[in-house]
């Protein structure tokens, strides 16, 4: 694969669900060696450091039963500032989570650049509820559909234009835990899945095949991989906040991140659920920046 320029960024975020320890997923993320493992493979990385997330009063809260709307919101603008900056200076972002909420600002900064952005969403859930069908009020179960354009308004309208993405060129794989009103969306909008079953039924590698495909046949101009922990097994990332069993293996991971590599198709990427809190002795950052270690290439070399 090409030699990239890139951009690690940091977001301590855990204001999108309520359980402490997912702030400290950068950290846990780089301990477990992400810069050196990604330089050893000849890329050029810069670490900008992290986002600052802070709290706000509470009486400065909206009103609204989105858990920590105001501190969302905030956060997604600063971070969309910045991913917006590291594209325009032509260098691949790769974000380290941080709950999933972060995506609502990593997908706000990118589109911007973009014309016509596709999506991988790797993930356990489809992260597509609204205020609306929402069974828990967390914000990292809605950034697929607010980036679709459906949600609370502040948050569809990060950096003042809506949508960010199209519904048909996003990609769910490894989807497991879907909520009522998410299955509606996904039938409403024909967003294309690929559920446990089809891993199963068909194969990891038919099933990256078949999104790569999909991504191309829709001319993306490029494709942002947002990859959730729990989309694996909690066997191989324990360390997540809401895992879900019966997921996607340790080495059918590793290939779907080794044929992303050979594809050259993918133009960005955020590792986020990652809580050390939860983790057994690092497991989860170690597999993180081992699926990295794929992703930019250590297969090829
Ligand atoms: N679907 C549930 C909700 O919206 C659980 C979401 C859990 N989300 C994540 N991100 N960990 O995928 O509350
Ligand atoms: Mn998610
Ligand atoms: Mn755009
Ligand atoms: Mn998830």
């Amino acid at each position: 694969m090409n030699k990239l320029a890139i951009s690690v960024i940091g977001v301590p975020m855990d204001f999108g669900q309520s359980r402490r320890g997912v702030d400290m997923g950068p950290s846990a993320m780089r301990y477990a060696g992400a810069i050196q493992r990604l330089e050893a493979l000849g890329h050029e990385v810069k670490d900008e450091g992290d986002i600052t997330v802070e709290k706000f009063n509470t009486e400065d809260q909206l009103n609204t039963n989105l858990r920590n709307l105001n501190e969302v919101i905030e956060i997604s603008t600063k971070l969309a500032d910045k991913i917006s900056e590291v594209v325009a200076a032509k260098r691949f972002p790769l974000v380290l989570g941080g709950d999933h909420s972060i995506a609502i600002g990593t997908l706000a900064g990118l589109s911007k650049n973009y014309e016509n952005l596709g999506v991988i969403w790797y993930d356990a859930h489809a992260d597509m509820n609204t205020e609306e069908t929402s069974p828990s009020g967390n914000i990292h179960g809605m950034p697929l559909a607010v980036s679709m354009g459906l949600g609370h308004d502040a948050l569809v309208n990060i950096h003042d234009y809506a949508p960010k993405v199209k519904p048909e060129n996003i990609v769910i794989i490894g989807a497991r835990s879907v909520d009522p009103g998410e299955r509606q969306l996904i039938k409403e909008k024909g967003i294309k899945v690929f559920t446990m079953h089809e891993i199963d039924k068909l194969g990891m590698t038919e099933v990256m095949n078949q999104a790569m495909w999909y991504l191309r046949d829709r001319e993306v101009d490029g494709v942002h991989l947002s990859l959730d922990l729990d989309g694996l097994d909690p066997l191989y990332t324990p360390g997540v906040g809401t895992p879900v069993p019966g997921g996607i293996n340790y080495r059918e991971s590793h290939l779907a991140m080794e044929m992303l590599a050979s594809s050259n198709l993918i133009t960005s990427t955020e590792f986020v659920e990652v809580n050390p809190i939860l983790d057994e002795k690092n497991k989860t950052a170690d597999v993180a920046v081992g699926l990295m270690g794929s992703l930019f290439g250590e297969s090829l070399v």
